[in-house]
């Protein structure tokens, strides 16, 4: 008897092909990636890493009898190590990096191996406060690295932009071991070189070296694709990033670095210019077992799209999408914190548009086959439940091909259950409505379907 589960995965592809994804973290993969991921690799162990291209000084018979046998603690790695090895490589070439940890099973253990490698409990790190747009990981309380380290936040300013006068202030009086640029709600493109300098100045008035590290999570695609900067490129030594976001891979993590690249047999001393044998000996052994290849393989399928000239096109459409989507909304009366979009995301003010939270707004909308998250804004006193805003972004629905003529359907839909909320005022009041919200939702299905999900 055919499994439930394959039933419920046929609804989601309904659900998924039906409606249109604005969940600005999510994306629609390629048959290839896809294929991939499911493949028969998710049946091997390979602890360790791949066969090392050399150590300087070292003869490749030295290597062969020392390091090799030592660098996977399961035999039958031929094929596995070859993908580990593109997957590396493709990844370095996409961002300019030194050397990739492709084996984090997610972001949230990416910057967990980061802090692994470069701290000692206790340490600080200076890094986005969670109201104001940064991660859970970013030293929220309820995360286990706020329990080892301790975690300084900043904040942004009036116009959503960092604010750099605060970060300065905070990085001279804190003595931070790392200084951390990344978020998950923030709509500028960061000035890394301002944050470069801060570092210099810190490291002399501390007597210290401070790692410099950004979480790209949300704009590694856009980074990827050229149209947002590299803070590889601006003197950070360390960027993080899932891959399933932007950059359209399967979900997983990798950690880019620029520095020494040499086996991570022998813990080296614990310098910025070795951060990236650090990094791999935080990740296996340091916080994760077996690597899974399956999904690496599906990574290095993904770098590989990601390197192609078409995904440059790609990567400008999702802003240029993103831009349209937020002037179209502004129009229309919504209030977008920092005043629109730099990148791929929209951050609007619910209550300060039209009077109610997101919650009810996110639920009228899921109604509809419009899917986006409730999210706090800074200084937001709705609280984890009840946020007052909504997060909404354009890298799923620009895969599925929509532009510019959508993106203004889109913000029409969006206001007419804008219009419907503020009447329900409640989310049981929104039954009420339900004729009026399947009017928009039938629209919704028939543009939806013209514009296929990959893969499905
Ligand atoms: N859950 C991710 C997001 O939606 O931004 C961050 O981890």
């Amino acid at each position: 008897m055919k499994d439930v589960i394959f039933d419920l995965i046929d609804s989601e592809k309904k659900r998924q092909s039906e409606g249109l994804e604005l969940i600005p973290s999510e994306n629609c993969v390629s048959a290839e990636v896809l294929k991939a991921m499911g493949s028969i690799l998710t049946n091997k162990y390979s602890e360790g890493y791949p066969h090392f291209d050399g150590i300087p000084g070292w003869s490749e018979d030295k290597i062969a009898k020392e390091v090799l046998p030592n660098y996977r603690y399961y035999g039958g790695q031929t094929n596995i190590d070859r993908i580990e090895r593109i997957a590396i490589d493709r990844a370095c070439r996409l961002f300019h990096a030194d050397h990739a940890n492709v084996q984090p099973h997610s972001g949230a253990q990416a910057n967990n191996a980061v802090y692994y490698a470069w701290l000692e409990p206790g340490d600080t790190v200076l890094g986005m406060s969670l109201p104001a747009g940064g991660h859970l990981t970013h030293g929220a309380p309820v995360t286990l690295s706020a329990h080892i380290y301790n975690f300084v936040g900043y904040g942004v300013t009036e116009e959503g932009d960092i604010d750099y006068d605060d970060f300065e202030e905070k990085a001279l009086e804190c003595d931070p071991k790392i200084m951390l640029v990344g978020y998950s709600a923030f709509m500028k493109i960061p000035d890394f070189d301002r944050v470069a300098k801060i570092r210099k100045a810190a490291e002399k008035k501390f007597g210290h070296e401070i790692l410099l590290m950004a979480d790209m999570a949300h704009v590694a695609g856009l980074i990827a694709g050229g149209v947002h900067p590299n803070p590889l490129d601006h003197g950070f030594d360390v960027m993080t990033t899932t891959t399933h976001k932007t950059l359209r891979g399967p979900r997983g993590g990798v950690i880019l670095s620029k520095g020494n690249v040499a086996s991570p047999l022998k813990k080296p001393e614990k310098k910025l210019e070795n951060i990236p044998i650090l990094i791999d000996r935080a990740v296996f052994p340091g916080t994760q077992g077996g690597p899974l290849e399956h999904v690496i393989a599906a990574k290095a399928v993904a770098f590989g799209e990601d390197l192609k000239p078409e995904f440059k096109e790609y990567a400008k459409n999702i802003v240029e999408n993103a831009k349209t989507l937020a002037e179209e909304l502004k129009k229309l009366g919504f209030v977008l914190m920092g005043g629109g979009t730099e990148n791929h995301l929209i951050l609007a003010n619910m209550v300060a548009s039209f009077g109610f939270d997101g919650k009810i707004y996110e639920r009228a909308l899921d109604m509809v086959g419009l899917t986006l998250n409730a999210n706090a804004i800074a200084s937001d006193k709705g609280g984890a439940f009840r946020p007052s805003g909504v997060r909404l972004g354009t890298p799923a629905i620009t895969t599925r091909g929509l532009g510019k003529k959508e993106m203004i359907i889109l913000a029409g839909w969006m206001k007419k259950v804008a219009d419907i909320c503020k009447k329900a005022e409640t989310e049981e009041n929104l039954e009420k409505y339900s004729k009026e919200l399947e009017e928009i939702h039938k629209e919704v299905k028939e543009l939806a379907l013209r514009f296929p999900v990959p893969a499905i």
